[in-house]
């Protein structure tokens, strides 16, 4: 008769020697969790239908916001750890963040020109995703209420995350030309091949690549 090893156990025993990282904790309103509608730590499955303004969060929220030629950007802007139901208008280059029961006023506001793509994240790490655009036209990254700094080439594709893990999220292109990612004021690493696309481009950028 053969014995199982409870999975747990296993993996328990795998992180033990060495074969697994540890578990780490993703803080509520990192990118890595950017679709947790309801706030309870886990990424919801959801989908935005661009042509109707539709969002719809299985076994959650299901409203209208947006509309035609709208991008969705979610993100926690109020920093209360649930991701906020958010589009972005390429036409004015408006942003709007939907009201909730915690966010009661929402947010609208203005914030970048023509052709400019969003690139909402927390950039300086206090927990509510900040209102930015990368403007390929220069390279350059505009936070809200923040930073503006140049970064990338032309031809470059704006990958924003946070590749230290130090709960801010880092400035940083995927290069197509050499398939190399380059991260403001960190590494510098080639990963793909000609013709591939990075995984983590955003909504909105894979939109206008
Ligand atoms: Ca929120
Ligand atoms: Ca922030
Ligand atoms: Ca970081």
């Amino acid at each position: 008769m053969r014995t199982r090893l409870p999975v747990v156990a296993g993996v328990v025993a795998l992180v033990a020697v060495g074969l697994l990282p540890p578990a780490v904790s993703v803080g509520a309103s990192t990118t890595a969790t950017r679709t947790d509608f309801d706030g309870n730590g886990t990424s919801d499955v959801a989908i935005f239908r661009p042509s109707t303004g539709g969002w719809f969060v299985q076994g959650g929220l299901s409203t209208t916001w947006g509309t035609t030629g709208d991008v969705a950007v979610p993100g926690d802007y109020n920093g209360d750890g649930r991701t906020d139901v958010a589009v972005y208008r390429p036409s004015d280059q408006s942003w709007f963040v939907q009201p909730s029961g915690s966010f009661p006023a929402g947010l609208t506001t203005q914030w970048g020109v023509t052709g400019d793509i969003p690139v909402p994240a927390d950039f300086n790490g206090d927990g509510r995703t900040d209102i930015a655009v990368f403007r390929s036209a220069d390279q350059t990254w505009y936070v809200q209420g923040g930073i503006a700094t140049q970064w990338g080439k032309p031809g470059d594709v704006a990958v924003p995350g946070d590749y230290d893990g130090d709960g801010d999220a880092d400035v940083a292109v995927f290069r197509p030309s050499d398939q190399t990612w380059y991260v403001q004021g960190g590494l510098s690493t080639q990963w793909g091949a000609a013709g591939d696309v990075p995984v983590i481009v955003p909504y909105a950028t894979r939109l206008m690549y």
